[in-house]
Order: C-alpha cells, then sequence, then structure tokens
C-alpha cells in the first residue's frame, strides 16, 4: 500500500492542525504511506470551500455522507464538534471505513462503548488523537517510568489551565453547551491530562471530584465561534451548562496518587499543560508551553549536585530526533499531530491498530463519568463501576 485516501469532516482549529499533519507528513516521512487529501467537508459551503483551497484538499462536501458513500476513501477524520463524532464514527465503520477521531471520543460513556463495539463489529481501524502523547518530552518521561530509572512512582500531578472565557462577555460558543460538547473543562482538557495518566502510569481505580460554573450565564453567539470570539453584552443571554474548572484525585490500580485540575479560569495562563511525576529514584515535570524539555532529577546523583536538570528532548537520543531538524532544533505543537497520523499510518503498514484507539477513548471516557458521578453523589467512585 502506497497512499491512504483521507475524508475529513471539520475545517476549523482541529481541521487546520490535521490538514497541516497530511500536508508536512510525506516531506519528512517518505518512506510511509502517503495519506492523499481527498475531501473536506463542513457544513457552511462557503467555509469549507475556502479551507480546501487554503488547506491543500482536492475536494470539498457539506454533507458527510458523501464522504462515507464513496469508494475512494479509506479513512474518515472526525474533527468536527464532539455531538458528531458518533454518529459519523459509527456510519463510517459500517460503510467500512477506518476512522481517526479527535478526542474526546463522545459524550458519554455509554456513546463511546457503542462507538467501540461497531469499530470492533465492522473490524476497521480506530484512532483517538491524543496527540500530546506524541510529544518526545512525554515519550521520554515514558521510557524513564518504564525502564524503572524513577523507580516505584508515588505521585502523578497534572495540570492543564487555560482562561479564553473569563470574560463573563464571552458568548455561549459550542464548548460551553453540554448537549454539543458532553462536559467543559473536564472533558476538553482534563480529558488529555487522563489520557496522559494512562499511557505513563497505568489504570485509575477510583477517583473523587469537584467542579465549577464560575458564570452561569452567557451572551448567545450569532454563529458558531471559536476560543477567539468576542461577545456583545446587550445580546440575548442562555445558560452554561458545562462545568468551568473541574478537579479530582485519584488512586491508581498501581497506588499512584493523582491530583487532576482542568480550568478555563487560570488567568494568565493561555494554555499550561502540565504533569509532574515523582517516583522513589527520581522525578520529571513537563509543561507544554516548554514542549521541548523535560526536567529530570534523579536521587542517585551525587549529593552536591543533585536537583532538577533540564533534557532537551529533540537531541539525538529522543524520539523522531531523526526526522526532524540537526540536533537541538526544536519542534512545535503541530508536530505532535504529525506524529500522531504516523501511527495511524504505521498501523496499515504492519496491519494493527493504532494507539491510542477507542478502546483507550472509552477508558478515558470511563474516568470522565466516574469523576462527575463523585461530584453528583459526593463521594469516592470505583471507576471499575460504570
Ligand atoms: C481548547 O480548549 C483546546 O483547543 C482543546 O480542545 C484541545 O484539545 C487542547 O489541546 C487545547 O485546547
Amino acid at each position: 500500500m502506497k497512499s491512504i485516501n483521507i475524508g475529513m469532516v471539520g475545517y476549523k482549529f482541529m481541521g487546520k492542525a490535521h490538514s497541516h499533519a497530511y500536508r508536512d507528513l510525506p516531506m519528512f516521512f517518505p518512506k510511509h504511506i502517503r495519506p492523499e487529501m481527498k475531501v473536506i467537508c463542513g457544513r457552511n459551503s462557503q467555509g469549507v470551500s475556502e479551507a480546501a483551497t487554503q488547506f491543500g484538499w482536492q475536494e470539498y462536501t457539506t454533507d458527510w455522507n458523501d464522504l462515507i458513500s464513496r469508494d475512494d476513501i479509506d479513512v474518515i477524520d472526525i474533527n468536527a464538534p464532539s455531538d458528531a463524532h458518533k454518529e459519523i464514527a459509527i456510519a463510517a465503520a459500517k460503510a467500512g471505513k477506518h476512522v481517526f477521531c479527535e478526542k474526546p471520543l463522545a459524550l458519554t460513556l455509554e456513546d463511546a462503548r457503542e462507538m467501540l463495539a461497531v469499530v470492533k463489529e465492522t473490524g476497521v481501524k480506530h484512532m483517538v488523537n491524543f496527540n500530546y502523547r506524541f510529544t518526545p518530552a512525554v515519550m521520554l518521561a515514558k521510557k524513564l517510568i518504564d525502564e524503572g530509572r524513577l523507580g516505584k512512582i508515588h505521585h502523578f500531578r497534572a495540570w492543564f489551565l487555560q482562561d479564553w472565557i473569563t470574560d463573563p462577555n464571552f458568548p455561549l460558543v459550542w464548548r460551553l453547551q453540554k448537549e454539543v460538547a458532553g462536559s467543559g473543562a473536564h472533558g476538553d482538557l482534563g480529558a488529555h491530562l487522563i489520557d496522559m495518566a494512562h499511557y505513563l502510569i497505568g489504570d485509575i481505580s477510583e477517583v473523587i471530584g469537584m467542579n465549577e460554573t464560575f458564570i452561569k450565564e452567557r451572551p448567545l453567539p450569532t454563529e458558531m465561534t471559536g476560543l477567539s470570539a468576542s461577545g456583545d453584552e446587550n445580546s440575548q443571554k442562555g445558560e452554561v451548562t458545562v462545568d468551568d474548572a473541574t478537579l479530582f484525585m485519584a488512586r491508581f490500580a498501581n497506588g499512584t496518587l493523582g491530583s487532576f485540575e482542568a480550568t478555563r479560569f487560570a488567568t494568565g495562563h493561555r494554555s499550561t499543560n502540565s504533569f509532574e511525576i515523582n517516583g522513589s529514584k527520581g522525578s520529571v515535570i513537563f509543561d507544554f508551553e516548554r514542549l521541548n524539555e523535560l526536567q529530570v532529577y534523579f536521587e542517585n546523583d551525587e549529593e552536591d549536585v543533585q536537583g532538577f536538570r533540564r533534557v532537551l528532548a529533540t537531541d539525538d537520543a529522543h524520539a523522531y530526533s531523526d526526522v526532524w531538524w540537526p540536533t537541538g532544533h526544536t519542534i512545535g505543537y503541530e508536530h505532535t499531530f504529525i506524529h500522531a497520523v504516523t501511527e495511524l499510518l504505521e498501523a496499515f503498514a504492519e496491519d494493527r491498530q493504532p494507539v491510542p484507539n477507542f478502546e483507550d477513548g472509552v477508558k478515558c471516557q470511563q474516568v470522565l463519568d466516574a469523576v462527575d458521578l463523585s461530584i453528583e453523589k459526593r463521594q469516592w467512585v470505583q471507576v471499575s463501576d460504570l
């Protein structure tokens, strides 16, 4: 197989990030299967036609059914708002198309499980885009843990902090509506933290959380707008039906203790996505705003030089370093999407399921729902009870 034909649904922020990945990939990964940017789909005909030209798609359509009924499309890439994931993914799999879906996989655990059942039944390949796993510095943290170089892991603490809705006049965009987004900071940002925890530490067994919606009503938007929308205080208002912030504590199956914070109200933090892990032999700290670096501490360093050191994860010893620039030259946010797509393509070449896939999407959703249940009941919830 030399190339694979992509049909993509969505053309905004994530649509651009995915398109960029498909476009850049063949230049840097020439031996990989080539993703052909066949058709892009979106509801607004003018918007999607402009995106097709700007991003480099061969054709566009306003009806996703067109994509899944075409014989010349192999993979359906879904990055439309979260409420569209289930219907499109299920229809695509039933039509024999492989599915690459943005996170969170679904609005609820029940929906996520239904999606998983269909992709399993139909035998198609399925992947969820938890792109931060594919950051070389994160992969270094994983390697240190897997090789036992941090010893027994005691703590995992993670925080994803944004501040784009602190203005009370920021409009009620789709990300603030439960029926479209499923949840707020929890599913949007917390989902990344939970997947990171699963990837690095393992299964979460029990959780207890709390959340808050600081601004309960907002001006209605005039159109479906994104993160940089502006509002008008004189517009009619609607109810915010998602959390602005969700925090929770967790116990992992292997005994690690975890704490998680996802918020859109951390003034000054545009998009701080970080974790710290402490083990018996050492610790690591990752901050996506410095994504090329991992702070590493080893207990067995000589006493007079003990402390966190900054390891640049773009040097020769690290993941993808042979692909990008000469040693020490850094990479960015967009590279995480390219790396994620290489995993999808390698799964085709090796005839296996890519990772993370819908199983991981379901596991993440199970924790998201367990936290919400714990908040509702004001008590600890066993993840396996859901
Ligand atoms: C907006 O909050 C957002 O773009 C998320 O939807 C992404 O998943 C995250 O990576 C960055 O922030």
